[in-house]
């Protein structure tokens, strides 16, 4: 029998008793416990965990923890908050890539097909009907093309857009004009009606969306953020939206989250606010890509590829 694996995050009751009944559905041969219930035998024996924004200082109980297994995609938290102190896995799960790809798709089209321009005039009872613009026409650039971008990637390229796609290692991807670096990063933002951001967060990527690097967008392009918040400067994007110089923005993550009542961001009449919803972790499927990750450690004791700690993703 193998030893105990711990589960521990930040969740509300609710949340962890859900988890932990589809992770042990997934797993049923192993012993999946709450770390605040085991005591200090159990926690020696421990060398899984499996976390969920958890508080290091629970972890710190774990002695001989060998790797943690993150049920989120997004691993800024993890990387800040215990440096590299374990392994880190974090969730890569095709079937979130499948939801997210759908979402910048239907989010595109969103912006493609002018709604937020019909949205305005609805509610000033105003008919203004406008020229139908092709996919063809319109190049989507995709900042990020690891597990999320690559499937989002294809949608667009299946649905008619050009698409153009950054990464920090030079990519070839079918049908996708890749580009990496400073320089292609400028090419990029000049040339795409709509930017879509599927970065991580990361000391490189923080702040990178900044006043100059918007102003280099066409005018009257538009920005979706799948990401992270910080990745964008608000402030700045909210002065390019207040000119005119950039049409919308889609914004699915913020700085802070909840994003709060007061913030003017829910009230911009050029931003759609969504509540981190592009692409939520479905528990049975990401339980299933965590029970499989555990089996083969189990059976020839190596990992799935772990979170490059000074990369920060
Ligand atoms: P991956 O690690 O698979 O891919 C990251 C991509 O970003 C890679 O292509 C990587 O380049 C590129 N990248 C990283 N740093 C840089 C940089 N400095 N310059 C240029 N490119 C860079 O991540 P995922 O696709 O799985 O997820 C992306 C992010 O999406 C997550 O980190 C998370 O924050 C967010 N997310 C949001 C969700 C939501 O519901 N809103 C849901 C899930 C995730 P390279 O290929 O060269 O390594
Ligand atoms: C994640 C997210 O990182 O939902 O999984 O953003």
């Amino acid at each position: 029998m193998p030893p105990p694996i711990a589960f521990t995050g930040r969740l509300d009751a609710a949340d962890e008793s859900l988890w932990l009944a589809t992770l042990r559905t997934a797993l049923p041969e192993a012993e999946i416990r709450p770390l605040r219930e085991l005591a200090a035998t159990a926690c020696a024996a421990v060398d899984i965990a499996i976390v969920a924004n958890p508080d290091p200082a629970e972890l710190a109980r774990l002695p001989n923890l060998a790797w943690i297994h993150s049920l989120w995609a997004g691993a800024e938290r993890l990387v800040a908050e215990l440096g590299d102190r374990v392994p880190i896995v974090r969730l890569v799960d095709p079937d979130l890539a499948r939801v997210m790809g759908e979402a910048v798709l239907a989010w595109t089209y969103f912006l493609s097909r002018d709604m937020p321009a019909y949205a305005q005039a609805q509610r000033a009872h105003r008919w203004v009907p406008r020229p139908y613009r092709s996919p063809s026409t319109t190049p989507v650039g995709l900042l990020g093309l690891g597990t999320l971008g690559q499937v989002a990637a294809r949608r667009l390229g299946e649905a008619g857009f050009p698409v153009i796609g950054w990464s920090r290692t030079a990519k070839t991807i079918d049908g996708v004009e890749t580009v990496c670096g400073d320089t292609g990063l400028a090419a990029l933002l000049a040339r795409a009606t709509i930017t879509v951001c599927l970065l991580p967060l990361t000391p490189d990527t923080r702040g990178l969306l900044d006043a100059a690097r918007l102003a280099l967008m066409p005018r009257g392009a538009a920005l979706i953020n799948f990401a992270r918040g910080p990745i964008v400067d608000t402030r700045a994007l909210c002065a390019a939206l207040d000119t005119g110089a950039l049409s919308h923005a889609v914004l699915d993550v913020f700085d802070n989250e909840p994003l709060e009542a007061t913030s003017p961001l829910w009230d911009h009449p050029a931003i759609s606010v969504l509540p981190h919803v592009s692409a939520p972790t479905n528990p049975e499927t990401a339980a299933a890509i965590v029970a499989g990750n555990i089996r083969r450690f189990w059976a020839s004791g190596t990992l799935p590829g772990t979170v490059d700690i000074a990369r920060g993703y």
